[in-house]
Order: structure tokens, then sequence, then C-alpha cells
């Protein structure tokens, strides 16, 4: 699948140091550094393409794309992948109700999903990978859970054993009450008689009436949700032989703590031998009035209509940087409003001929970034930027700030 537009990375001076980078991991828990490397591995988990994209994919394609431009602030590599899940229930079920054909509504949603990440100068993925595109790579890594004995039939079904992966649970930490009672909301089944495990997961779902279906060596079907991330990270992202663990990012919202990430990483550790990432990361939440932005409850806002109502879609990003990537945290036009306007003076202040000293406020911003991508207290730095040059103070460099801004924060103005 085609990604979108590449974007450039202005050049950060080199007198600037650039700490590593510091995320919160899930699974253990707190905030750790990414050791120095020269090439990084990140698998971000894509849209389910059956409607446009909300400001809750926005946030949390935001966060890595701070944790991306933080790695090539530094002057690593980045080996970014992405994929799209371009064939699931929800997709089918919304096709049939539409009456369009499901192939046709991914690709619609996937063009406005593009032209979304384009607007909110987001970096594209070095592969942006659907699950149809994917098949061969999806059928070859289920053969190989089956050839290690971690696979069981159940009718026409495959399904994934969970005690296969000795360590599982290991990325969520929830107790098995709260997996049963996630896993029944988020796509799992877990009362289906014939399975061993009730927390068993569908790797291959055999041939329904009606509905699309591929050959393999486990009948006609197609893949259960797990298993495609899985798959298209470690052939995409080409893992390195040598080291502990396959990737060093696995990101996305925290809906996919579990089961979502807990199964692909423990499909994942049965096909390398070893931990599939390195850090778990999760963007928290966001909602519309205390109730989470999902797709299923309809309760959205579209970001390519706010665009196209006129927002400046450097507000939006600014919107969102306000509060810290890990909370939950409430989408509001008052918010909306507050971070035009200081993008506004923002603008003014950078096209000065005399501004506040710039060295102090980027390197805090770079320090404040590199501490588990504290845009909160980084706005709050160019806030104070701003407000010291509208009152007149010298010495600054804004056409380097501006540099800085849009290289560590994506901001472009
Ligand atoms: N295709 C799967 C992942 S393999 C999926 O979850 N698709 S999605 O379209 O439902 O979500 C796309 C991404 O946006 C995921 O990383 C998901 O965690 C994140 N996301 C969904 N809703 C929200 C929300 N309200 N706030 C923040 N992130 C969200
Ligand atoms: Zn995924």
């Amino acid at each position: 699948m085609n990604s979108w537009a590449s974007v450039a990375i202005p050049p950060l001076d080199k007198r600037f140091s650039t700490p590593p980078l510091s995320l919160w991991d899930t699974a253990r828990a707190g905030s750790y550094p990414l050791p120095d490397k020269d090439l990084y591995r990140i698998y971000v988990c894509g849209i389910t393409p059956y409607d446009a994209t909300h400001l809750g994919h926005a946030a949390t394609y935001l966060t890595f794309d701070l944790a991306h431009r933080y790695l090539r602030a530094r002057g690593a590599e980045v080996r970014f992948v992405q994929n799209i899940t371009d064939i699931d229930d929800p997709l089918l079920e919304r096709a049939l109700r539409d009456n369009v054909d499901w192939r046709e509504l991914a690709q619609s949603q996937i063009a406005l999903f593009r032209g979304d990440m384009v607007n909110l100068h987001i970096l594209p993925p070095d592969h942006y990978i659907g699950v149809v595109e994917a098949m061969e790579l999806v059928i070859q890594s289920i053969t190989t859970l089956a050839s290690r004995s971690s696979t069981y039939e159940v009718d026409k079904d495959l399904y994934f054993s969970v005690h296969a992966d000795s360590d599982f649970g290991s990325r969520s930490h929830l107790s098995q009450e709260k997996m049963l009672e996630i896993f029944a909301e988020r796509g799992g089944d877990p009362t289906r008689i014939g399975k061993r495990d009730p927390l068993d997961a569908l790797l291959w779902l055999g041939h329904r009436e009606g509905e699309p279906s591929w050959p393999s060596p486990f009948g006609e079907g197609r893949p259960g949700w797990h298993i495609e991330c899985c798959a298209i990270a470690l052939h995409y992202l080409e893992p390195e032989t040598s080291s502990d663990t396959s990737i060093d990012i696995q990101g996305g919202g925290s809906d996919l703590i579990f089961p979502h990430h807990e199964m692909s990483a423990a499909q994942g550790k049965i096909l390398q031998g070893r931990e599939f990432a390195s850090h778990y990361v999760h963007s928290g939440m966001i909602g519309l009035e205390g109730v989470k932005m999902s797709k299923s409850l309809g309760n959205l806002v579209f970001v390519s209509k706010l665009v196209s109502s006129g927002v400046d879609p450097m507000a939006i990003r600014w919107a969102l940087m306000e509060s810290h990537y890990s909370t939950d945290r409430s989408w509001s036009d008052s918010g909306l409003l507050k971070a035009s306007e200081w993008i506004i003076r923002l603008r003014r202040a950078l096209s000065m001929m005399e501004t506040a000293p710039t060295d102090g406020v980027i390197a805090s911003i770079i320090s404040a970034q590199a501490d588990n991508l504290d845009t909160p207290k980084s706005l709050q730095l160019i806030k104070e930027w701003v407000l010291a040059s509208e009152l007149g103070a010298e010495g600054g460099s804004p056409g380097e700030l501006s540099r800085a801004l849009d290289a560590i924060l994506g901001l472009a103005l």
C-alpha cells in the first residue's frame, strides 16, 4: 500500500545535545531509556479503515511521530512500519450496512487517512502494509506457529494457544478476571465451546458464507486480528538476529494493551524465540465529554472535517500536545480555540526581527521531549518564549527555533 508524502526534517544544530529518549514501557510499568543505537525499529498499529480518522487516531499517530522525530533528530535511522486492518469484522459489517464493496470502503477511508496524516505533518511509515496484501506472510506465520505446537482447531477455525508463551500476560499485567472481561469486549470469544483456554485467540477463521476468503494450508478462510501485526512487523522491520528482542517499540493506543498487543507479542515470541519488543508504548484514549471516542459509539470528531472547515492542522497538533500522551483526555472546542490563538501568536513571534533568546528554549524542549515526550512542558516553554518576545526581549534566532519546532515537535509554521 502506498504510504503518504515524505516530510523533510530540518536539521538541528550539532551544539544541541540530545539525551537518549526515555519512554514509558507498559510491560515494565516504568520509564526506561531506549539504548543508544544507529537504527530503531518501530511498529505502530494502524487503522481499521471503515470510517474516517478521528482525533483519537490522530493523537495516537502524533505520539509515535514525536518519538520518531526525536530519534531522527538524534541522528539515528528509524525503520517505521504500520499496518492497515483492511479485512476484519467491523469493515465487513459496515460495508454490508452501507451496501458498498468492502474493498472500496477500505480504499476510500485509507485515502482520507493519508490526507489527514499529511495535514497533521506526520512522518510517513517506511512500509504501510494492508493485511490483504500481506496474506502470504500471515499464512506463513500461522504455519510456523502450527509447526511449533501452539495452535489447534475448533471446527473450521484455528486458535493460538496462549499457554505456548510462558510469559503470556507479562506485558499487560491484568488479573485473569479482567483479561476475560476485556477479551470479550474487544473481539474475543471466551465462551466458545471447544477452546482449550477461554483466552486462546483466533488465528484463522474458516470460510463463512458470503464473506471473502483466501486459500491456506488450514482451509479457505481469513486471518484473526492479532497475527497480522506480528507477521507484518517481523517481516518488514527485518529484526536483527543478535538482539534480545525483535523490535524496539510496539506502539498503539492503550485500548490495544490487551488483548491485541499481548497476543501479538506472545505469537511473536513463539515465532522468533525472544521477546517481541523492548518497549510496549501506549497512547491514552481521547474522549469527547468524558467518553472514549470510538467508531462503535459514534461520538467522533473527524480530522478531515475540522480541516475542511478551516481549522489549522497545526492547531490540532498543538491542542493534542497540550496534555501528556500517556493520559486519557478529552477533546474540546475551547482547547482547540486556545491552540489556534497560540499558533497565531507563535507564527507572529517567529516572524519578528528581534525575539527572546532561543538556545535555552530549544535545549529545554529537547530535554522535555527526551523525558517520555513531555509535550505539556515543551508547549509551556514555547508560550514563555512567545510572551518574552512580545514584551521586546532580544537576542534570539527565530529561524533556528522554527527549524527545531518542526524537527522535534512537528510544528511546521
Ligand atoms: N487496526 C487496529 C489495530 S491493528 C485498530 O485498533 N484500528 S482502529 O482504527 O480502531 O485504531 C487505530 C489506532 O488508533 C490504534 O492504535 C488505536 O489504539 C488508536 N485509537 C483508537 N481510538 C482511540 C482513541 N479514542 N484515542 C486514542 N487512540 C485511539
Ligand atoms: Zn495491531
